[in-house]
């Protein structure tokens, strides 16, 4: 591989609906942060989405929602290329090379796939080749770095593994092997009435998860009602307290104080004060995000955003997908 100066960094988002903390402390904060260090390629991955049947209207509002999130939460396009996946067609090009370079054994041991099909004949084939498409869109642009919440480790490290192979056969020079960036606060944020399984976008519960966007009301009540456990004292202990742990979690993502100075700061005091003062945290956090969303959402500026983008990004994609093509002997 050609020597590179500069990081390549990409990662994604899928557009549906309801992007919650757990995905901005896990995943968006980090997008942020790495503008700085290099070249940044952020995706709004539609395709992942149809993975299960989506109504096309809905899809399309969610689609431009994150556009706009991506912005609301500081992401600037003059750094950082924004773009829709669809847009690309070398995602689903380099994805059908990679297929054809997986096993099902492997695809089988995913254990989103596992978690999401459960055994189920009927399960969308979609569900079971996603991890193939996720590791197309990240090889697809020579990325280095991919910033993503723990949930995703799975998936990196398959994306790896078919780097690796597809390099092994035709030379060091057909991929970069990325690696996947955790944060170690805030990778994984759980429910929050039930903090045994993540935070998700899909859970019935609406007071389970925070949205960016949501109303300060609504903020209030799902930290008000969190589960927490009947010992009464603050502290992080994941294994015997995850209620408490997750919401200590959460309020030192928001705020950048240490969670043993938040132990510190709330000894002896109840978990009343600690979900209080974590409300207003929460608030004063979203308030700015939510006031540039409303700003962006249907302005102009934001499908200029996504049409420059997608060209920016086609054209890495086209070099790499060429360039995989000739590898493979594909191609008049
Ligand atoms: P869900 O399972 O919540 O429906 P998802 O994982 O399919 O959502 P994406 O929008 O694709 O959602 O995820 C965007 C990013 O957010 C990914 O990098 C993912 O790892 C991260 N993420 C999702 N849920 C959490 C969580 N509870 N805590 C931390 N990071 C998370
Ligand atoms: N699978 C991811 C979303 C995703 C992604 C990517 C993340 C699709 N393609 C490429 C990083 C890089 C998810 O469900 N969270």
């Amino acid at each position: 591989m050609t020597e590179k100066k500069e990081l390549r960094v990409f990662s994604g988002v899928q557009p549906t609906g309801n992007i919650h903390i757990g995905n901005y402390l896990g995943a968006l904060k980090q997008f942020v942060q790495l503008q700085e260090d290099g070249k940044c390629i952020y995706c709004i991955v539609d395709m992942h989405a149809i993975t299960v049947p989506k109504d096309p209207l809905v899809l399309r509002e969610n689609i431009l929602d994150v556009a706009a999130l991506y912005l609301a939460i500081g992401i600037d396009p003059k750094k950082a290329t924004i773009f829709v996946q669809s847009d690309v067609p070398g995602h689903a090009e380099l994805s059908w090379m990679l297929t054809c370079s997986s096993y099902t054994g492997e695809l089988s041991r995913m254990t989103q796939f596992k978690d999401k099909s459960r055994g189920n004949e009927s399960a969308p084939t979609g569900l079971f080749v996603y991890p193939i498409l996720m590791a197309a869109d990240i090889l697809l642009y020579d990325a280095d770095v991919v910033p993503v919440g723990k949930d995703q480790k799975q998936h990196i490290e398959l994306t790896r593994d078919l780097a690796i192979r597809v390099n092994n056969r035709f030379g060091d020079d057909t991929f970069v092997v990325p690696d996947g960036r955790y944060l170690k606060e805030g990778a994984r944020i759980m429910s929050l009435d039930e903090p045994s399984s993540k935070m998700s976008k899909s859970a019935e519960n609406e007071l389970s998860r925070i949205s960016l966007l949501d109303e300060d009301s609504k903020i209030k009540k799902a930290i008000m009602r969190a589960t927490t456990d009947s010992d009464g004292e603050i502290r992080y202990d994941i294994e015997n307290k995850p209620g408490v742990s997750n919401l200590l979690n959460i309020y030192s993502a928001f705020s950048g104080k240490s969670v043993a100075d938040l132990e510190k700061q709330y000894e002896g005091c109840g978990y009343g004060t600690l979900k209080k003062d974590l409300v207003s945290v929460t608030i004063d956090a979203l308030a700015p995000i939510k006031k540039k969303f409303e700003e962006v959402r249907h302005s102009s500026e934001l499908e200029a955003i996504l049409a420059a983008g997608a060209e920016q990004a086609n054209e890495i994609a086209e070099v790499t997908v060429k360039r995989v093509k000739g590898k493979f002997g594909l191609g008049s």
